[in-house]
């Protein structure tokens, strides 16, 4: 192809037009095609630090950071180095390595969890955990709050029944219906609804999952001591909490937000990039797991070596400081989206129960996924696609997290005070 030609087809609509040939969507995961927000995606050449770059050559502050990982933004050196070094002493073994033990210290030091398993996505990480508290118990049944995600396990593609006593529907063709037979899903925040669900099938439900703060529902902050109080609750009916904190852990906090309960799901940030998640807890539950014992879990690229030296790599670089800096920044970006919006007379709510944050265009204040649900989505796309233009990469859905990094500096907020107001007025247009 000519060296024009092999120009001309590197735009980010002729990539997206070639993608689609060849990719469901163009995509290799739903949210990037840009469905929530209209339009299509730009394609990414490279990225460093705070900034990514589109094939186009336009450049974009990028508050997504690959949804959650990138929490010390793009390309660090210290992470590319070590990845690396890794690479050249091969990339892959089948066998275990001194990394895997070093990561897995890290994550029992810095949370609840006395032993943790490596694996290579989030929707393995919950997956496993999910079959580990139904060998445990003996149980079948798993309890999930509607508009929280735990990765696309048959069992967790299920829509609420009509009501807390029927069982959860197939969200999704290809689920069967036998698969989320023995999922309950109930409305998040809603105590009441979890204790009505434990007395509508006493003595069948092995889990409850959540999430330690639900960010896939955009951010909704738990009521205060909710996480404690399903802890006691679960146990209470014998069954096992399950908090998934793969986008929390180690972002929200050394440890995440380690709340009470008995598994764990990381992921993201423990990989700094790479295909790298964990699920972990007591030592007498994850003793079952093989070969340990006889519950069945395994993965060809479990521990691998180069996702084991990045995720290494940036957890010992999220010191206090590092941590401190996350929130300040958070807090920033928070406080000028606030102001841009008001002063546009566009009704929103920015809902800030981390540094993990949303932006809900919309007056109700949002403690659920129906309240999630009510924003205005139109005006989201509007806002999302003025910050585009802007230089500002938004996650391509409202119902998703603004996530930050600390190569976020000062010019990255003045960027981002110059291109707010303007977002905010194409919003409020499409609102009048
Ligand atoms: P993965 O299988 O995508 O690695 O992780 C699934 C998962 C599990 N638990 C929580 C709390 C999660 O947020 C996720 C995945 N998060 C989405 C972002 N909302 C991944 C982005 C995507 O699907 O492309």
């Amino acid at each position: 192809m000519s060296d024009k030609n092999a120009q001309q087809h590197t735009t980010s609509a002729a990539l997206n037009e070639r993608a689609s040939r060849v990719i469901p969507g163009g995509v290799n995961s739903p949210v990037r095609a840009f469905g929530g927000v209209g339009g299509e995606p730009v394609f990414i050449a490279d990225a460093s630090g705070a900034r990514m770059r589109d094939v186009d050559g336009n450049s974009y502050l990028d508050l997504v950071g690959s949804w959650g990982p990138l929490v010390l933004g793009h390309a660090h050196p210290e992470v590319v180095a070590a990845v690396t070094r890794a690479a050249g002493k091969g990339t892959s073994y089948g066998a275990p390595t001194l990394g895997e033990i070093e990561l897995a210290e890290q994550i029992v030091g810095r949370t609840p969890c006395e032993k943790v398993r490596l694996v290579s996505s989030g929707t393995e990480a919950t997956m496993s955990a999910v079959r580990l508290a139904r060998a445990a118990t003996g149980r079948d049944a798993v309890l999930k709050f509607a508009g929280c995600y735990h990765g696309h396990a048959d069992y967790f593609l299920a829509a609420a029944g009509s009501g807390v006593a029927t069982l959860g529907h197939p969200d999704s063709p290809g689920v069967p219906e036998t698969a989320t037979a023995e999922t309950v899903v109930v409305p998040y925040n809603d105590l009441a609804a979890v204790e009505a669900a434990f007395e509508a099938h006493p003595g069948r439900i092995a889990a409850v999952v959540t999430e330690a703060i639900p960010g896939n529902m955009g951010a909704v902050a738990p009521a205060d001591g909710f996480n404690e109080k399903l802890f006691d609750l679960a146990h209470a009916h014998g069954a096992l909490l399950v908090s998934d904190e793969v986008m929390t852990g180690f972002r929200v906090g050394p440890g995440g937000v380690a709340a009470p309960a008995d598994l764990y799901t990381y992921g993201k940030v423990m990989g700094g990039g790479l295909p790298a998640a964990a699920f972990g807890g007591r030592a007498d539950l994850m003793d079952r797991i093989s070969p340990a014992g006889p519950v069945y879990q395994a993965g060809t690229l479990s521990g691998n070596p180069l996702a084991v030296a990045a995720g290494l790599a940036t957890l010992r670089l999220l010191d206090e400081a590092a941590y401190r800096k996350l929130d300040a920044t958070a807090a920033e970006i928070q406080r000028l989206a606030g102001e841009a919006l008001t002063k546009a007379g566009v009704p929103h709510r920015v809902s800030a129960p981390a540094n993990l944050f949303s932006v809900f265009f919309g007056e109700r204040p949002v403690r659920n996924f129906d309240d999630a649900a009510a924003q205005d989505t139109e005006a989201y796309g509007a806002f999302f696609h003025a910050m585009l233009e802007a230089g500002v990469h938004l996650p391509p859905s409202a119902f998703e997290c603004w996530f930050v990094s600390t190569a976020i500096d000062e010019e990255a907020l003045s960027h981002l005070a110059q291109a707010l107001p303007r977002a905010a007025e194409a919003a409020a247009r499409v609102r009048s």
